[in-house]
């Protein structure tokens, strides 16, 4: 199957927001990422203003409507600022976007060439869950800062104080929600249309029911450079996270995107300081010697992960650092993990239950639960 939907990876991560030019400051300064691309008014995009930023291989691109009335200024009214495109850098745009069709994905853009003096680039779209898109991008005889249309920019603010001035280095995994029983309608439609399949790594009803309120499964092409977990709410006695996205949300969309950092230690202190909330983790999670003999020797002291409440699991090819934030927006729908691997090839399993009661406080919170 890979070879009939090969990837090469993650392209960008597309959102629609209410304010792209603030959206771009956020990310600059909290985020640490590098304004890079811009299209807007004053290089012929009369309609919407888009910034585009990067840390490392990971792209982020923020769009908004300048004019009331756009089919942008609507989802945004409609969904608040979320993810309206999970971008993927595949070899042959056609073939595989006519196969997705052929296989039953619905076709959203017909594939197209876009050019300019730094070369061309071949488009195409198909739709997922809710609202979302893939985008297929074939950028290989491109040599612009983004796509046609987009004129280069410089970096709103200084680089942040970490390794190489990169906080992350590229997008690990992104997560859908999607309603209430579609969860394996959805991998079945990564498997058909794409050839993803199964990675071993799930929520089933047994964990669903005792904390998690939710059921999840992986779905990752063949090379597992792209990974998208998919979540649908379980039914328990709570209101359950997924359900109070959906509500929020207006639907299914992305929950969160996951960022690999080589150093998760600095690029928390930088995203907290500037202003970045996490959820938090009780002391009695590094306190628990069961935990501490599961998780074993990490490469930071277990005293410095307390402090800045970072998750800690292990499985039989190596372990992982992560943290989650809170949702970065007013709704209670999309936010961001970090993630630093250290061979494990997981989502953090073994702390699904602590991860699952730190979100049902929030949620409580909200008033949500
Ligand atoms: O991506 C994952 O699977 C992990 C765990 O609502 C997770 O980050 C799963 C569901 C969820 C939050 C985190
Ligand atoms: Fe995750």
């Amino acid at each position: 199957m890979s070879d009939v939907f090969p990837v090469n990876g993650m392209d960008a991560v597309v959102f629609a927001v209410g304010n792209a030019r603030q959206a771009a400051h956020y990310y600059s300064t909290a985020f640490g990422m590098r304004l890079v691309a811009y299209r807007g008014p004053e290089n012929g995009s009369k309609d919407e203003a888009a910034y585009v930023l990067r840390s490392g291989s990971a792209t982020f691109e923020f769009r908004a409507s300048i004019r009331p009335g756009t089919e942008l200024a609507r989802h945004v009214a409609e969904h608040g600022d979320g993810v309206i495109d999970l971008a993927i850098d595949v070899p042959d745009v056609e073939a595989e976007y006519a196969h997705a069709v052929a296989r039953g994905a619905k076709g959203l853009v017909e594939p197209y060439t876009a050019e300019d003096e730094h070369g061309k680039v071949v488009l195409a779209a198909v739709a997922t869950y809710g609202q979302t898109r893939h985008t297929l991008v074939d950028r290989s005889n491109y040599g612009g800062p983004y796509l046609p249309g987009y004129a280069a920019a410089e970096p709103l603010v200084a680089p942040p104080d970490v390794r190489n001035g990169r906080p992350f280095q590229a997008v690990d995994h992104c997560v859908g929600n999607v309603e209430l029983g579609k969860m394996d309608e959805w991998v079945e439609f990564y498997r058909k249309v794409m050839g993803f399949t199964n990675m071993a790594e799930f929520i089933g009803d047994d964990i669903a029911t005792e904390y998690s309120a939710l059921m999840s499964k992986v779905v990752a092409d063949g090379s597992r450079k792209v990974k998208f977990p998919l979540n649908e709410p379980a039914v328990s006695r709570r209101k359950s996270q997924i359900d109070e996205y959906l509500e929020f949300y207006g639907g299914p969309g992305v929950q969160h995107i996951a960022l690999a950092t080589n150093d998760i230690l600095a690029t928390v202190d930088h995203m907290r300081a500037a202003g970045v909330r996490f959820l938090d983790t009780p002391d009695s999670y590094y306190d628990d010697p069961e935990l501490r003999r599961r998780i074993g020797r990490v490469r930071a002291p277990i005293e410095e992960l307390k402090k800045r409440g970072i998750l800690v699991d292990r499985d039989e090819d190596g372990y992982l650092l992560q943290i989650f934030t809170q949702p970065v927006q007013d709704r209670p729908t999309v936010f961001f993990e970090l993630i630093e691997r250290h061979g494990s090839l997981g989502f953090g399993k073994g702390n699904f239950k602590a991860l699952f009661e730190a979100i049902e406080r929030e949620q409580e919170r909200r008033g949500n639960l």
